[in-house]
């Protein structure tokens, strides 16, 4: 008998009070609204760009707005949701001043340079409790890593998944498309002890200081090589078969290309919560006290051993 993310929830031993649910309910629906959008991409003429450029300096995709707008909306209509900061706005979205729970921090739709190639992208969500404030403004969307409650991400590939980090552990479901509804495949997912792949983009190797090139000389000959240009799939990947995931700072992005808030954050929660290890190559990604909702880092996420041996 399949359990769907309802269910799931539902069970006791889950440890998730019910707003928190109802957060990560409103994220799965989005999710497969989204779902639909991915996959009908050439026939609904929703490819290429708007014309736009965002608050990061990027070109804005069609979809990137869209799923933009599809998660505000499950959201607002949620209610528990006190305000949102997100890639694609440039200040945070205010939602429930009064008696909103929690804050999000989120990427709509990550690796948005290969949607119109086919190649599986995501969405990221941070979750975290809203603290004392009575003003609410961005500068409440600026909570260390370690303070979230929850973190989830979509991969939209093959087959569209959703995994969610609690407290109690890390869960993995898979949308059934018949069904509308996500279904529990794995329910206590952890990073293999034995790693495989390593994931870098070699294309900027002449801007990568001698010090990253040397970490990247060293796991070379070790692990296979894997890079896909989509967060989320690279990280996806790397979860499930063992490795590491290296976005350093270089000449051309002194702070690194990833940000902070809503790339960096969710997933050094979730990969903490299977077992491995997100950092800068200083300090864990999760310490870090945030400055302004768009920062940038350098982002390392791996197994702990191998990320360990990098620095030694
Ligand atoms: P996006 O959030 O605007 O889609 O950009 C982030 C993406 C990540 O998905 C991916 O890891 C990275 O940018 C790839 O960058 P590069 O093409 O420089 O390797
Ligand atoms: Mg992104």
């Amino acid at each position: 008998m399949s359990t769907t993310l309802k269910e799931y929830l539902g069970q006791n031993n889950t440890n998730i009070n019910e707003s928190l649910k109802s957060v990560i309910m409103s994220i799965a629906h989005g999710a497969i609204i989204v779902q639909n959008k991915v996959s009908r991409i050439s026939l609904d003429d929703i490819s290429g760009s708007t014309g736009e450029i965002n608050v990061q300096g990027e070109e804005v995709q069609k979809l990137d707005d869209k799923a933009n707008n599809i998660f505000i909306d499950e959201f607002r209509e949620n209610g528990k949701i006190a305000i949102i900061g997100s890639e694609e706005t440039e200040n945070g979205v205010i939602l429930n001043k009064e008696s909103g729970e929690y804050l999000v921090n989120m990427d709509p739709l990550d690796g948005s340079s290969n949607i119109d190639v086919a190649v599986s992208v995501g969405s990221i969500f941070g979750i975290w409790p809203r603290q004392d404030d009575s003003c609410l403004n961005d500068n409440s969307l600026l909570l260390e890593g370690r303070k979230q409650d929850a973190a989830v991400y979509i991969v939209y590939g093959s087959s569209t998944l959703m995994v969610v980090a609690t407290e109690s552990g890390v869960q993995s479901y898979t949308l059934d498309l018949e069904k509308k509804e996500f279904i529990i495949t794995d329910a206590n997912l952890k990073i293999p002890n034995k790693s495989k792949y390593f994931s870098v983009n070699y294309g900027n190797w002449d801007n990568f200081s001698i010090k990253t090139q040397e970490i990247i000389k060293d796991l070379q000959g070790k692990y296979s090589l894997r890079y896909i240009g989509s967060l989320i799939a690279d990280f996806h990947r790397n979860l499930l078969k063992g490795g590491v995931f290296i976005y350093p700072a270089d000449n051309k992005s002194p702070n690194g290309k990833l940000r902070l808030m809503y790339e960096a954050n969710p997933l050094a929660f979730i990969i903490e919560k299977a077992g491995g290890i997100g950092v800068t190559g200083k300090e864990n990604i999760l310490d870090i006290s945030p400055g302004s909702l768009h920062q940038r880092t350098p982002l390392i996420l791996g197994n702990k051993d191998i990320v360990k041996n990098m620095f030694e």
